[in-house]
């Protein structure tokens, strides 16, 4: 923040990236490899490098998971496919069911595909400056049906949680694939 006199507590945002600095950023990378049984097409997964990065997330650790705190992050989704089945993230609920989230699109193209716990899903278009509410008890996750990374921020309550293990074992009841130039939403089968 050269030129600036003003101290930011939580650290600095770069907004052209979403990109975080300061000394509460916590990085993760998903590579293929751990995303095993997420993808549809099994056999262009097993052909595919499993150290490929499919996506990037930092966020800010507050150290305040208690119900009033917040945390904030950005996530980079690289362009890509397995199969027809675009590079996505892996997908959760909250782990407390009432939580709710902000996700806000920097740059690219890409769904929001939504479900709720009775496994109905639906999808909302992400492109720059597009703002979703996430509401409570929904499960989400983002695909890049993009050439180019696709990037957006988000801010929950610091108490919510990931619930990972429904996604593993039920997945979605909709999947993003690459149609005829578009990308198209389809229904899943009824597992996975
Ligand atoms: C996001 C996600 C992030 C990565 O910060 O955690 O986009 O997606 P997965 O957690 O599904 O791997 C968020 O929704 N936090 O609650
Ligand atoms: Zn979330």
């Amino acid at each position: 923040m050269s030129g600036s006199t003003t101290k930011s507590s939580a650290g600095v945002i770069d907004w052209k990236n979403g990109l975080l600095s300061g000394p509460n950023v916590r990085h993760k990378t998903k590579t293929l490899g751990e995303m095993e049984g997420i993808f549809h097409d099994s056999s262009a997964f097993a052909s595919m490098d499993p150290n490929t990065v499919i996506y990037r997330v930092q966020w800010i650790d507050t150290a305040a998971a208690d119900e009033s705190g917040l945390l904030w992050g950005n996530t980079t989704i690289e362009p890509g496919r397995v199969g027809d089945e675009f590079f996505m993230t892996y997908g959760h609920f909250h782990a407390k069911s009432d939580r709710c989230e902000f996700y806000a699109t920097i740059s690219g193209s890409g769904r929001l595909v939504l479900m709720s716990r009775e496994g109905h899903s639906w999808t909302e278009d992400m492109c720059a400056g597009s703002l979703h509410y996430i509401h409570g008890d929904t499960a989400h996750r983002v695909v890049n049906v993009g050439d180019d990374p696709l990037t957006f921020v988000a801010c929950w309550p610091s108490d919510a949680g990931h619930d990972y293990e429904s996604i593993a074992k039920h997945g979605f009841s909709l999947r993003v694939v690459a149609g005829q130039g578009k990308s198209v939403t389809k229904e899943a089968p009824s597992s996975k």
